[in-house]
């Protein structure tokens, strides 16, 4: 078991029960039809029934008398076409499916129908997750549709195969051997993408190689995308906004320039020569360094609306980034909504906005973004890291479907109560034209994809929400753990509330109480919250903790930065008051003296000590459960996890001890009594941030 093989591992099936339900009930598989994804299809479903079902059974194009799974569209299966299924049909779109029954000449079968090839596999998938889950088929009557159009993984991955905030080996991309070398991984990665639901994949960095879009590399990405069509997955590309400059050879990237928009008609038609279903592009523009039309003097959307119509005639999107902030503001919170807003309805309409789930970034937890539910006439989609870089990269254990569901259901309140993120970004509450949402992605050539084997988890819950963001992150947990370890209940109960409560635990020992931002400069690993001096104040810790003598946190209220004037009165309200907010995102918006009292009865300066040493123990107690667990799984994987929940805690105290004894050193109050002291000196601690080393994998 080295987890390579995700969560379709398809064990032979150890409840007798079922077994014996589903050898009975499945007899044959009926597929009718040609064409690349029905092979796909055809292999899934008998690779799968193979293994659950513990024999292969016979794959036919002509119904016989037995129970029978009937796998097909109205278009190619005349079975399927006479099912009367036209009605279910019509309401479940071009990725939908059903998974129902239907009795023909006193024989009961099962069928799987959608209206194309591609929604057929998504319900072989389906289907298949139901033996995985031991869950009857007697009575089948599944309908499912994705509620968001664009279900992106994005890959921060370079052309030298390194990738950006990526901790689970190289990219998977073999850039120096495509086109002619097509790596089986590549299927692998496919297979596991559509199994739940993902259907585009952006394959390089948003800090974007120009090079990317040259001759090239398009044969390159072309190899990909011819691999990737047959499941469903569209290949996009990041694009550079000087490239019209850098390969281009023109001397302007204006967005204004009449050659410089012919060039980009031109290069985008070239990328459709290679690529006819091409995606589009995601840009990053004029943030970090990255170029783009401000540079020019025109704004956001002079610069993509320009990109956007070159796709337009070929039906490609734009998604163009929000993440901007710049040295010179006042606070880093307000500038995503202080530059969007003025320019909604300005934008082409194939254009979406790629809105981060929190206003700076990233962050264990953040308010949702105040741009969500402000941009009526924009289509805006959500952006979420999967990949760890602000929880411990591959060696911490930190589950992401708690923080997905609590950005997913924040309530902007635009209309009313209800009015979550989830609503925003799926069009329900302004009809957007194009939907859209986005995973910055965990995958490398770690054999087991991830580096962390938790770190899987995460993939699954994003492309699980992004289908369906009314899931809870509680159920995903369990049908992943399932799927991917074992039913055992002695393992799935204990292991899923450590699970639940992971995200959390990560939380506290780094930012409880609305702390944020307090990593060292440029890995984003270990804490540094005592950095101060830096090229721009908003890349330092005290930026954001705005700690000192007096108190702690970061003032958003009137007398403030008001950034809270950017949410809708009722959001306000909730976090106006100190008194009356939820503690977790306190000092995101309020500066307190540290002898402010909290709900519990304790001092702000107690209960963030705390709150720290709760996230140790929180730890601990992971390690506990995972201990108590050995023998119920695979030692491979049991060992694995193991070890890295030892330096997570390694971890965890580091985090701990640095931090409470730097905000120590400026509210000069002693550590709660009961509390043990950090085993090191503050000293000890900065020079740690300097001496260790932090290799990626
Ligand atoms: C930050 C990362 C940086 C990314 C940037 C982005 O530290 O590597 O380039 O986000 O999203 O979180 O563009």
């Amino acid at each position: 078991e080295d987890g390579s093989r995700l969560w379709l591992r398809y064990e032979q099936v150890s409840d007798e029960e079922m077994l014996e339900q589903y050898r009975s009930l499945l007899q044959e598989v009926v597929i009718q039809g040609e064409s690349e994804t029905l092979s796909i299809v055809r292999h899934e479903i008998q690779k799968g029934l193979t293994g659950l079902l513990g024999h292969s059974i016979p794959i036919d194009k002509v119904l016989s008398q037995t129970q029978s799974l009937i796998i097909g569209t109205p278009a190619t299966s005349k079975v399927v076409a006479s099912a009367g299924l036209d009605e279910s049909l019509k309401a479940i779109g071009d990725e939908g499916f059903l998974v129902t029954m239907k009795k023909m000449e006193g024989v009961t079968h099962r069928i799987i129908a959608a209206n194309t090839d591609i929604g057929l596999l998504y319900g072989v998938f389906r289907f298949l997750k139901q033996l995985q889950l031991h869950k009857s088929i007697r009575d089948l009557s599944i309908e499912s549709a994705p509620r968001i159009k664009h279900r992106l993984l994005n890959h921060w991955d370079n052309l030298d195969r390194s990738v950006e905030r990526g901790y689970a080996g190289l990219s998977l991309w073999e850039w120096s051997t495509l086109p002619e070398y097509k790596s089986p991984r590549y299927v692998d990665y496919a297979r596991a993408n559509a199994s739940i639901g993902i259907n585009g994949t952006v394959l390089n960095n948003v800090n974007s190689d120009p090079r990317m879009m040259t001759e090239q590399y398009l044969e390159k990405a072309s190899a990909l995308a011819d691999i990737f069509r047959p499941y469903g997955i569209k290949v996009y590309l990041s694009a550079n906004f000087y490239a019209p400059m850098r390969i281009g050879g023109l001397d302007t990237a204006d967005p204004l320039d009449p050659e410089v928009q012919q060039w980009w008609k031109e290069k985008v038609d070239q990328i459709y020569e290679h690529i006819p279903d091409f995606g589009g592009f995601l840009v990053k523009a004029n943030s970090e360094g990255q170029p783009g039309p401000a540079d020019y003097g025109r704004t956001h959307a002079e610069g993509a609306n320009v990109l956007a119509e070159a796709l337009q005639p070929h039906g490609g999107i734009l998604m163009w980034r929000a993440f901007v902030y710049s040295a010179d503001q006042e606070d880093r919170f307000r500038e995503g909504y202080d530059e969007f807003v003025p320019l909604d309805g300005e934008f082409a309409d194939n254009v979406i906005l790629q809105v981060k789930n929190g206003p700076i970034d990233f962050q264990p937890r953040e308010p949702f973004h105040p741009l969500f539910g402000a941009l009526p006439k924009t289509n805006t989609m959500l952006e979420l890291q999967v990949t760890q870089e602000y929880f411990g990269f591959s060696n911490h254990l930190a589950y992401m479907g708690p923080l997905y569901e609590e950005a997913l259901q924040s309530d902007t309140y635009v209309q009313g109560e209800g009015s979550t993120v989830a609503k925003v970004i799926d069009g329900d509450l302004f009809d957007y034209k194009h939907t859209g949402i986005a995973g910055v992605a965990n995958t490398g050539t770690d054999r087991n994809w991830t580096g962390h084997p938790f770190g899987q988890a995460n993939w699954y819950v994003y492309g699980r929400m992004a289908w369906d963001h009314s899931l809870t992150a509680e159920k995903v947990a369990d049908e992943w753990l399932r799927m991917t370890f074992t039913h055992d209940p002695d393992f799935v109960e204990p292991v899923k509330s450590m699970m639940m409560k992971s995200r959390e635990a990560g939380v506290k020992y780094r930012n409880p109480l609305g702390l944020t931002h307090l990593y060292a400069q440029g890995h984003h690993y270990g804490p540094a919250p005592w950095t101060a001096e830096l090229s721009r104040p908003d890349w330092t810790a005290v930026y954001y903790h705005r700690a000192d003598s007096a108190g702690i946190g970061f003032d958003r209220t009137e007398s403030g930065s008001n950034a809270l004037e950017q949410y809708q009165p009722s959001v306000r309200a909730r976090f106006e008051n100190p008194e009356t907010m939820p503690e977790e995102y306190l000092l995101w918006f309020h500066h307190l003296p540290w002898d402010f009292k909290l709900n519990s009865g304790k001092t702000l300066w107690e209960e963030l000590v705390h709150r720290y040493y709760e996230g140790v123990t929180m730890v601990e107690e992971m390690q506990k459960t995972w201990n108590s667990v050995e023998g119920l799984i695979d030692q491979e994987r049991f060992d694995h996890v193991q070890a890295l929940l030892e330096i997570q805690k390694k971890d965890a105290l580091w985090w701990r001890n640095a931090c409470v004894l730097y905000f120590q050193s400026l509210s000069g109050k002693p550590i709660p009594a009961g509390l043990e002291k950090p085993a090191h000196s503050l000293e000890y601690y900065k020079k740690l941030e300097h001496t260790k080393h932090y290799a990626r994998f």
